[in-house]
């Protein structure tokens, strides 16, 4: 087993202990951790986006109360859910720092996802409040409202809609809600419209240790400012990110879209940069990254997908930094990093290696089980399974779930395989759970399976992920006809294009005459996945 951080001296525990017994009566509510930090100018930029607005941390903390207070105001039952299907906004910020600080649950929904994707979310969790675009009105309060949800507000990106029209009604300012280490602050969605589709449950402990670990271990400092180019209805962006920049006081420059050429453009005013790998390969086919336009950043991380060995490389040698690669998930926010700095004492493993998702962050505990939930050597591939501070308390409502997803002695089974080799780097050489990850999103095969399989003239399929020079991965849709029907590929695709999110649709459909089977009569994906490998190469 590998344990992030160094032990705890004798003369450190005393004061962890001392520290504990004041810390159970202070107030754990994250955003009070987000504000605290807040630099003393609160007249001082903290967010500009990329349409030319600023917003001062003034407005951050007259917006988030009076957001708070308007959520405050509806009278809602403790730890109800406010689910946002909006836009990426700074808005659309203050709502989920909002729901925080009025001691709410967040649930966010990508907007890409299409009613029954919504429907299925929303029947699961009962949200309290529903907020979306007003263009989606009509159909998202019809569900929302069947689910019984109460208030549906609307929250535009031109920061227009009923929910900043009610808030201004409010005063700006507000106590912080207080909220233990256990409370709920989220809940995110695995993906999904199956049974299979699960909310993991996030509570401000979970959240808050993992973004005051990530800022030492990053090495935030005074004058840093984040390029945020990643949408915040997942992990990524809507934690990582903004907890990051937040916690160390750090203005953000707010882009609504990834847009290669727009970060370029920003990154002369900016020192911290995060992407998913398609953000990175995107930016690599810029003629104008270079040295030059990269000279004021000092840290360019990747996540949420697996950082090709030659992206890794090339970054380098176009750019001169060494991207820092690390691994986490929804159920866990981060788990592992590759080192910041050089620390002397450590040389071995100062150094960011392409292909590893370094180490167990400090407080994580990591250990790769074979079977039975055997603990394996070094160098040994197994189920990476992890314990800490930031694993969550269980999926949503599922406790059946959550306990087979935990082992007797309290590790999540991560579902990743993977190995630590002799330096105690961490590498994820695949995944047990059937899941394709495309541009750093998870595509849930046996889903759009489920989805082709309702087809007229489908008999079965089978979805399996193949290398892409631009998403990683995509989903390939291999179809077999009921005897005598004769479904078309663009037709099958056409179909999903109406009920599933974009990034799911399958990038390249075939129908065949038979999937390859093993002897109990399993399809043989391992098979499917080489027929198709090189489709996109
Ligand atoms: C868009 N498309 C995708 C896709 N994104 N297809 C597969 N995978 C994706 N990720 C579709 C579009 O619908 C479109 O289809 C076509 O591909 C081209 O679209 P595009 O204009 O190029 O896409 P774009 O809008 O630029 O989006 C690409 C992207 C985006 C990479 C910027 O997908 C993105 O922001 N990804 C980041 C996801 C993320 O934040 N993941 C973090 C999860 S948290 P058509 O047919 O309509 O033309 C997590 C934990 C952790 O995993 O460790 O962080
Ligand atoms: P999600 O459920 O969207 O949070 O996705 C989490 C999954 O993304 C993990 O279980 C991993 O499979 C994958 N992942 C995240 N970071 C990395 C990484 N650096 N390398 C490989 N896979 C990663």
């Amino acid at each position: 087993m590998v344990q992030g951080g160094q032990s705890l001296g004798r003369q450190t525990r005393l004061i962890f202990y001392l520290g504990f017994s004041f810390r159970t009566m202070a107030q754990h509510n994250l955003f009070a951790a987000l504000r605290a930090a807040f630099p003393s100018d609160l007249d001082g930029t903290a967010v500009e986006t990329d349409t030319g607005l600023l917003y001062s941390w003034r407005d951050l903390d007259r917006a988030t109360a009076m957001v708070a207070n308007l959520l405050q105001s509806l009278d809602l039952p403790a730890g109800s859910r406010i689910a946002a299907h909006t836009e990426k906004s700074v808005e659309a910020m203050v709502l989920y720092l909002a729901t925080l600080r009025a001691g709410y649950v967040y649930l966010p929904l990508n907007t890409a996802y299409q009613s029954a994707e919504v429907e299925y979310f929303v029947g699961n969790a009962e949200p309290a409040v529903v907020v979306c675009a007003s263009r989606n009105f009509g159909w998202v309060s019809k569900i929302a409202f069947k689910a019984g949800t109460q208030y549906v507000f609307t929250l535009d990106e031109d920061r227009t809609g009923s929910l900043l029209d009610r808030a201004a009604q409010q005063i700006d300012v507000h106590t912080v809600a207080p909220r233990q280490d256990d409370d709920l602050a989220a809940i995110v969605y695995t993906s999904g419209t199956t049974g299979r589709s699960k909310g993991a449950m996030l509570s401000h402990g979970n959240l808050r240790s993992n973004a005051e670990v990530l800022k030492d271990y990053w090495g935030w400092q005074k004058g840093d400012v984040l390029i945020h180019a990643l949408p915040i209805f997942h992990v990524h962006g809507l934690f990582v990110a903004i907890h990051g920049a937040l916690l160390n006081g750090s203005k953000m420059v707010w882009m609504g879209k990834f847009e290669p050429r727009a970060v370029l453009a920003h990154m002369a005013q900016a020192t911290v940069f995060m992407g998913v790998p398609t953000l990175y390969v995107r930016l690599l086919a810029e003629p104008g990254l270079t040295a030059e336009a990269t000279r004021t950043m000092r840290l360019f991380i990747a996540g949420s997908a697996p950082l090709l060995l030659e992206t890794f490389k090339e970054w380098t040698a176009r750019t001169g930094h060494t991207i820092l690669e690390r691994y986490g998930m929804s159920e866990t926010v981060m788990l592992t990093s590759n080192p910041y700095t050089a620390d002397a004492r450590f040389e071995y493993q100062s150094e960011r290696r392409g292909a590893t998702v370094g180490f167990p962050l400090p407080g994580v505990s990591l250990r790769v089980a074979g079977e039975g939930d055997a603990p394996l050597a070094e160098g040994e591939i197994g189920g990476i399974q992890v314990r800490g501070p930031n694993v969550f308390a269980g999926y949503w409502r599922m406790p059946e779930k959550t306990a087979e997803e935990f082992t007797a002695d309290g590790f999540f089974r991560t579902g990743d395989v993977g190995k630590v080799d002799a330096r105690g780097y961490v590498h994820i050489v695949g995944r047990s759970k059937d899941l394709i990850i495309s541009g750093g999103y998870n595509v849930y095969p046996a889903e759009i399976e489920g989805y082709i399989n309702e087809l007229p003239g489908v008999a079965e399929s089978a979805l399996v992920g193949v290398p892409h020079p631009d998403f990683g991965e995509v989903g390939v849709a291999v179809v077999i006809a009921k005897p005598g029907a004769d479904p078309q590929a663009s037709a099958i695709m056409a179909a999903l294009k109406q009920q599933l999110a974009n990034f799911k649709i399958p990038k390249h459909c075939v129908v065949v005459a038979e999937l390859p089977r093993n002897a109990m009569g399993k399809v043989q994906k391992n098979l499917l996945r080489a027929q198709y490998q090189a489709l996109f190469s």
